[in-house]
């Protein structure tokens, strides 16, 4: 087993949604292993519908990673118990569509909801609400055999994992082979003292990694130390999905929630995007590789 690399199709788009089987396509092009999609999605598509895209994926290659930051409704770590119901169930319909697609990781911050609005603020008792509520989805999961990242963010989009040392903790809490952690390159820029090291805390915890510079560009267009961070993957013996989350381009949903108020774009139009996400891949998988 070695890293697998792929992207986040919404590079593409401007909404939380879309025609996977055509972006699959661009997904293959750019030389990715992984599409990730939005895992809300899953649950209005039909089993036909599923299938299909199935099929599409196997025949170019593409594993599937879904993302989900479930809306407040369904916040499994609510103080209202039908809330955490509700949530719990969501995310198990969800994976129940995914093992029909034959996704094999849920990513995203599925231990509550996203984005936070900080009208709770009483951190010790939501952890140990989350902590009860990822344990139920977890064993839908363990049984289904895909394997849940929980995605530790910035302090502006939630107070419960900033930090690869609380997300241990909170998996050891947990305490599941199906629930490991996701930690995203753009999240621990800001958090983070040291961003090789927070990997190396992560260690045999980590399952998934989303990679993207400081301001979200694409890796390799801005500071962030890739070699560094790569020798620190290698290192822990880290062999699943790096995943390319960029946002460069404003409009619709995904600029609205991301907070996308430029062009970081340089005005590329598609052609260009093609060919700067082709290049960044090159130079990730030069600064990963072993
Ligand atoms: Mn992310």
């Amino acid at each position: 087993m070695s890293m697998k690399f792929g992207t986040l199709y919404a590079y593409w788009t401007h909404e939380w949604t879309g025609d996977y089987k055509f972006f699959a396509k661009k997904i293959k092009d750019a030389g990715f292993d992984i599409m990730e999609i939005s895992a809300g999605d899953l649950l209005t598509m039909s089993d036909r519908e599923l299938d299909e895209l199935k099929a599409v994926a196997k025949d170019l290659g593409l594993d599937i990673s879904s993302n989900i930051g479930p809306a407040k409704k369904y916040d499994v770590a609510s103080s209202d118990p039908e809330t955490r119901k509700r949530g719990i169930q969501f995310l198990s319909d969800i994976l129940k569509k995914m093992d029909r697609l034959d996704s094999r990781a849920l990513v995203g911050v599925t231990y509550t909801y996203w984005p936070n609005d900080f009208s709770d603020l009483d951190k010790p008792a939501i952890w140990e609400r989350g902590v009860k509520s990822v344990r139920e989805f977890g064993k839908v999961a363990e049984d289904l055999g895909i394997t849940v990242a929980l995605e530790i963010v910035n302090r502006f989009e939630t107070l419960v994992l900033n930090t690869a040392e609380e997300g241990v903790r909170f998996c050891e809490e947990v305490g599941m082979d199906s629930v490991k952690l996701l930690l995203d390159t753009f999240h621990m820029n800001i958090e983070e003292d040291n961003l090789p090291d927070a990997f190396r805390t992560a260690g045999k915890y980590l399952a998934h990694v989303h990679v993207g510079e400081g301001n979200r560009k694409l890796p390799g267009m801005g500071h962030l130390p890739w070699k560094e961070m790569g020798t620190a993957l290698n290192e822990i013996g880290f062999d699943g999905g790096v995943v390319m989350e960029p946002f460069m381009t404003m409009g619709g949903k995904v600029g609205e929630d991301i907070k996308v108020w430029r062009d970081l774009s340089n005005g590329a139009d598609e052609a260009k995007m093609d060919q700067n996400i082709k290049e960044s891949l090159i130079f990730l998988k030069n600064a990963f590789a072993k």
